[in-house]
């Protein structure tokens, strides 16, 4: 792993972990926390509160999730929203936030209850318009310090995509992924699947909590991140994005046919639909063979031959998804003051050799 932290612990996948499988194993799978794992024993109960806009308030204990509601699996990817950082951080610097490249994200079968049965078994109100989670991690970088949360949109909520999730690629859920329970929240970008979850919450309004309203909001250039409840927009589905895994940025390789890999992911429910491939800057394209799609959450891998003759190279690959969405060409136009949504067009300068 590459590690951008200890403490919290933050760390992305390397892009050939990313490359091998479409599935990505725990132990390789991108790790991203603003706060301290909290104390948690092995089979110690870890009951959950259902509150606010609801009829029944409940709390329900893991083993009640699992006897209570229907137990379902589904592949889905998660993808931080500053995943591909590094490329803004390029353009002008992005003070306090780490330069992730493409590896924060990965692709695990998770299983769980759907929240929305949770939610009709607590009775939730015709007027709460939000979802809000609730962990357990007290996060110091928040202000003031709280604990990590955040929320979705009701018509997601209710969605049956949308899990709360114990177990991931048939292991009990890792502590460093939320262990023993988490909220999943497919095509939303990875700060609203909330770790450790402690409470759900039926609200009228979109949650307070600091990383709903302070951070993981796209901020035009010119604000200031200290503006950002005031200004900006919290961010919810993913936007299309690609990158190349292989070969690796600044490699040697040799010059004939070359083999091109990487992943394309679509946000909320939209699909890949076509990776492009371009060797001469973006000029002429051609198509990439899409690998297989493990379910419509989840990022797919792709392939494809290019010819190089000997010397420098930049390779260049774009997605497009099934409302026709691509990538734009460059990050200098998407740069923001927090470094998030970077899905600029992957680039890889290599060197092919005779
Ligand atoms: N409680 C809690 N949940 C959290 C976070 C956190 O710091 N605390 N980080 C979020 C962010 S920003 C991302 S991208 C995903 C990362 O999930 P992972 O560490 O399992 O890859 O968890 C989200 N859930
Ligand atoms: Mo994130």
């Amino acid at each position: 792993m590459i590690v951008h932290s200890e403490v919290p612990l933050n760390a992305e996948s390397p892009r050939a972990i990313l490359a091998r499988s479409d599935l990505t194993p725990n132990d390789g799978f991108y790790i991203r926390s603003h706060g301290p794992i909290p104390e948690h024993h092995s089979g110690a109960p870890w009951p959950i509160r259902v509150q606010g806009l609801v009829s029944r308030e409940q709390e329900l204990t893991l083993e009640e999730l699992e006897r209570d509601f229907e137990v379902v699996e589904l592949v889905a990817t998660l993808q931080c929203a500053g995943n591909r950082r590094a490329d803004l951080l390029a353009v002008r610097d992005i003070p306090g936030e780490a330069p992730w490249g493409p590896g924060a994200t990965g692709t695990a079968r998770w299983q769980g209850v759907r929240l929305a049965d949770v939610l009709a078994a607590a009775g939730i109100a015709p007027e709460a318009a939000y979802v809000e989670f609730e962990g357990a991690d007290v996060c110091e970088e928040a202000s003031p310090p709280q604990p990590f949360g955040g929320s979705i949109p009701r018509h997601k909520a209710l969605a049956p995509e949308v899990l709360l999730a114990w177990a991931m690629n048939g292991e009990p859920l890792p502590r460093a992924h939320g262990g023993p329970l988490r909220a999943l929240v497919p095509g939303y970008i990875g700060a609203r699947s909330v770790k450790w979850l402690r409470a759900v919450r039926a609200r009228a309004e979109p949650s307070e909590n600091f990383f709903q309203t302070g951070a993981y909001r796209l901020l035009p250039a010119d604000a200031a991140p200290e503006e950002a409840p005031q200004r900006g927009v919290a961010l919810g589905a993913i936007a299309v994005n690609a990158e190349i895994l292989s070969p690796e940025p600044g490699s040697t390789v040799p010059a004939g046919s070359v083999e091109l890999t990487g992943y394309a992911f679509a946000g909320d429910d939209r699909r890949i639909v076509r990776v492009d491939v371009s060797t001469d800057g973006g000029r002429r394209w051609r198509q990439a063979e899409l690998l297989a799609e493990l379910s419509p959450w989840s990022a797919r891998r792709w392939r494809t031959r290019v010819e190089l003759r000997p010397g420098p190279h930049e390779l260049v690959a774009r997605a497009w998804d099934s409302a026709a969405a691509t990538q734009p060409e460059d990050p200098a136009g998407l740069w923001n003051p927090k470094g998030y949504v970077n899905n600029a067009w992957s680039r890889v300068a290599l060197t092919a050799r005779r």
